[in-house]
């Protein structure tokens, strides 16, 4: 009998939180505690870091963990990168749930930048209204570019002053509509939408709707994570959890 740790914070985590808790499974679903309220899981729920690697190492060999899934977000590389590390120290099996990133359809005007720092770089020099859809943590990189006005769209109110002169501040934690979404930048009169390359369908409302409206968007990659096993679906993972020999995918690189 599998026990799992399911490393969460995406609505593939909840998924696949949701099909082990009816299956009856050992697992205990992790947060990373960055939001105020995080949404609650079927499963017996921890919050916050491990303490890097070493910590995840002993969290792996205390609670006898044997299978870990990595549900993160694509984004969240370091908990990625530590969860490979520490399941090769320990020998305990690693198997990520990684959704696809979005690819362009016809219509599209994105510009494809490879992390934040290039995104602000992409930005227009003359005022623009940017709807800025990537949280709170990358913010600051934005403050290059203070003459745009910054639609901010985050999970919690801010607890601090933002490092944006000019901003509107939507709170809400998705997922998104499409309708809300033209609806949001027709009202807000956006000029660009800035996003990451997150895949899902819970945030890609915000890039149909760019298209609907004939908006650019710049689009940025995600950052590289160590090769793992990777499964694209909740039923690949249940499928690798009963038969752990033939793996759901290649190891993948990046
Ligand atoms: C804490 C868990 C679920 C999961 C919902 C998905 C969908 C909605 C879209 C936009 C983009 C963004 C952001 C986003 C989405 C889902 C999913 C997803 C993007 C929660 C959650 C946690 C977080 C952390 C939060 C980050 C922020 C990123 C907002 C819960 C709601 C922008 C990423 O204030 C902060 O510190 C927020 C931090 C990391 C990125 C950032 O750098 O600011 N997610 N999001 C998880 C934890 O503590 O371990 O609170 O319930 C999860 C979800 N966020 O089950 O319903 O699966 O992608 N989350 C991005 O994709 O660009 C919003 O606004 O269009
Ligand atoms: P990150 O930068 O990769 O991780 C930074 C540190 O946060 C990790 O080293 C780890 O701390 C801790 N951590 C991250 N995810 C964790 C988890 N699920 N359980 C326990 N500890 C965790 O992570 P992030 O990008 O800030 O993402 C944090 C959370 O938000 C994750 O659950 C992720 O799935 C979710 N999320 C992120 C994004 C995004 O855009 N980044 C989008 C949607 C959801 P220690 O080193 O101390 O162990």
């Amino acid at each position: 009998m599998p026990r799992i740790l399911l490393l969460g914070g995406t609505t593939e985590a909840t998924q696949l939180a949701r099909a082990l808790a009816d299956a009856g499974a050992d697992a205990t679903f992790s947060y990373a505690g960055r939001t105020r309220v995080p949404g609650a899981q079927p499963l017996p729920t921890r919050v916050g870091g491990f303490g890097g690697v070493a910590g995840l190492v002993d969290y792996l060999r205390e609670t006898s963990i044997t299978h870990v899934i990595d549900a993160t977000h694509p984004f969240a590389a370091q908990m990625s990168a530590n969860a490979v590390a520490a399941c090769g120290e320990t020998g305990v099996a690693l198997c990520a749930l990684e959704r696809a990133p979005w690819i362009s359809a016809p219509g599209d005007a994105w510009t494809l930048v490879p992390d934040v720092a290039a995104a602000v770089a992409a930005l227009p020099e003359s005022p623009a209204r940017v709807f800025l859809a990537i949280g709170r943590q990358n913010l600051a990189a934005f403050s290059d570019k203070p003459q745009h006005l910054y639609l901010l769209r985050l999970v919690d109110e801010p607890t601090a002053p933002l490092p944006l002169p000019d901003t509107e501040v939507l709170v809400s934690r998705g997922p998104f509509t499409l309708a809300d979404d033209l609806a949001l930048m027709r009202e807000y009169r956006i000029d660009l939408v800035v996003a990451k390359n997150a895949g899902g369908e819970s945030a890609r409302a915000k890039l149909d709707a760019a298209r609907a409206l004939g908006l650019p968007v710049i689009l940025i990659d995600r950052p590289g994570i160590p090769p793992r096993r990777v499964c694209r679906s909740v039923t690949e993972v249940l499928d690798w959890l009963a038969h752990p020999a033939d793996s759901c995918a290649a190891k993948r690189g990046v």
